[in-house]
């Protein structure tokens, strides 16, 4: 018996007339479970409950909810296995990605459980007498979260735990394509001891549904904060409403990362990181390589070691081995969006070197694992002869494809990584410190790798992008704290009178002008 599960709403499991089905990425025929389709009225009274709950949760010491935090950062280790094993079913990741990303949810809570003790605020010098200022980080209130379905455990983790730690209260619609694993993350909460109305759970679609619902209850004042991992034109528009309601929202949006290799390079170890950085988790990680910007003389050494290794990879069910670099599309959409992009390439003059668009039983790579027939597969594609003016150059495509692009020195490479409208992640290979330097120096991203490959963002860096990939706030590490928090300056007058700053200020005055010229004759 398939099992239909609940929005978790305050203390309440919350039914929805329709419902949507979860299914195993890799293998459409396993239903996993049904879920509810959150109607506005739902996703409002969310909200409420978390406003409700906000009371409480925001004056509970912060080494308290430091404490819970920890806890759930235990949960998460003890079931480590059985959620990734769920990760790679629901969206068919790799096992070895899947314990990777619960890993970095383990991380994040075991940074901000000690971060719940380090909440500083400061003490400030005051131009007064018998008066004295200080900062707090004051909790936002209620914090509107919708996340995408490629990292259903590391990417929710970066927002929900900081919000939580620094006192906010959460309405959380995570990606459609991960209900359950949401649904086990927030149990871990539970499991904890959070009490009711502190992280609320509401499941659905995102446009027309419980994400744009979510998203409106910012017009009806009922949100502090927005935040969202998701598409670049999504985050607009959530940026738009989130503007006019004064509020200053998170948008971790889409990338089409560079990544360099210079004549130097060791071509090994840069076959390797392009490999991954461009086919890893089936090219679905927004740090994902868009672009490998190859240097004029090492262009066809790398182009033919690269094609190699690109045919040797081993695609399939992620659920049957280890070894498997990537499984299924997470979803039709992608996959569909992802098979446009041969027609793109096609018309716009590029090469095709290798793919053949959608995995079938008639058309597999060798060594697929597998009924290819059972998801969404497709095969490693890469392209040549690729130019900053083709839209397979400029636009994400989120699905294993990859472009060579020849660029001609240091320079040329750095204009080239900069001509597309995203900043998310880059990476250089190159063994010349002055033109890594350059690189790092000179490169509009977010994040950039040397030596390493475009993903790998660690739990305690800042993670986020410049221009089109988001809007410049940063997760993760301290910085992600300024995010869920305002600074609240107290000036605590004991004087017993009204002493003005700037007017009452009692300066010493200075004495005479020394020439010193003049001391010694
Ligand atoms: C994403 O794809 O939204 O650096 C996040 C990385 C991962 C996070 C990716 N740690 O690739």
């Amino acid at each position: 018996m398939t099992k239909t599960f609940r929005h978790l709403i305050g203390a309440e499991e919350v039914a929805s007339e329709s419902t949507f089905e979860s299914r195993n990425a890799s293998d459409l025929s396993d239903l996993i479970g049904r879920f509810p389709e959150a109607s506005r009225e739902q996703v409002r009274d969310a909200c409420l409950s978390a406003r409700e709950a906000f009371r409480s949760w925001s004056k509970t010491p912060a080494p308290i909810r430091g404490e819970l935090i920890g806890r759930v950062g235990k949960a998460l280790e003890r079931e480590k296995e059985s959620l990734a094993k769920l990760v790679t079913r629901e969206v068919g990741k790799t096992l070895k990605e899947a314990r990777g990303s619960v890993q970095e949810a383990i991380d994040t809570c075991h940074f901000f459980q000690s971060e719940g003790r380090r909440l500083y605020g400061q003490t400030v010098p005051s131009e007064m007498p018998n008066k004295e200022l200080t900062t707090y980080r004051r909790p936002l209130g209620v914090v509107g979260i919708v996340t995408a379905g490629n990292f259903p455990v590391a990417v929710p983790s970066w927002k929900l735990v900081p919000a939580l730690l620094t006192g906010n209260t959460v309405v959380w619609k995570p990606s459609e394509d991960a209900p359950a694993v949401a649904y086990a993350f927030v149990r871990l909460f539970e499991e904890a001891g959070l009490p009711p109305g502190v992280l609320n759970l509401i499941f659905g679609g995102g446009s027309g549904a419980a994400g744009e619902h979510l998203v409106t209850m910012m017009d009806e004042r009922l949100l502090d904060k927005f935040a969202f991992t998701g598409s670049t034109v999504v985050g607009r528009q959530i940026g738009e409403v989130a503007g006019r309601n004064l509020l200053h929202p998170t948008l971790e949006l889409g990338g089409k990362n560079p990544l360099v290799v210079m004549r130097d390079a060791d071509l090994d170890n840069a076959v390797s990181g392009a490999l991954w950085a461009s086919f890893g988790t089936g090219g679905q990680r927004c740090t994902s390589a868009g672009n490998i910007l190859l240097d004029a003389p090492i262009f066809d050494a790398f182009r033919d070691r690269f094609l190699e290794a690109t045919s040797a990879i081993r695609i399939g069910d992620p659920n049957l081995a280890e070894d498997i670099l990537y499984g299924p599309f997470i979803n039709e959409r992608f996959f569909g969006r992802w098979l446009e992009h041969y027609d793109w390439g096609e018309t716009g003059g590029a090469t095709r070197l290798y793919g053949e668009g959608r995995i079938s039983a008639a058309a597999r790579p060798e060594g697929f694992l597998g009924d290819p027939d059972a998801g969404y597969y497709g095969w490693p594609t890469v392209w040549q002869e690729v130019t900053p003016d083709m839209r397979l150059f400029q636009q994400e495509i989120f699905g294993p494809t990859i472009n060579l692009v020849r660029v001609n020195g240091i320079h040329d490479a750095i204009e080239v990584a900069n001509a597309v409208d995203y900043g998310l992640s880059s990476a250089i290979y190159t063994n010349n410190r002055e033109w890594a330097f350059a690189f790092k120096d000179s490169v509009r991203s977010g994040m950039t790798s040397i030596n390493n490959s475009t993903t790998g963002a660690e739990a305690h860096m800042p993670f986020g992008g410049v221009k089109g990939s988001g809007n410049g706030a940063r997760e993760s590490g301290i910085w992600v704290i300024d995010n869920y928090t305002y600074w609240h300056g107290i000036n605590d007058d004991i004087s017993g009178r009204l002493q003005l700053a700037q007017m009452d200020t009692r300066y010493v005055e200075p004495k005479g002008e020394v020439a010193v010229g003049e001391l010694f004759g």
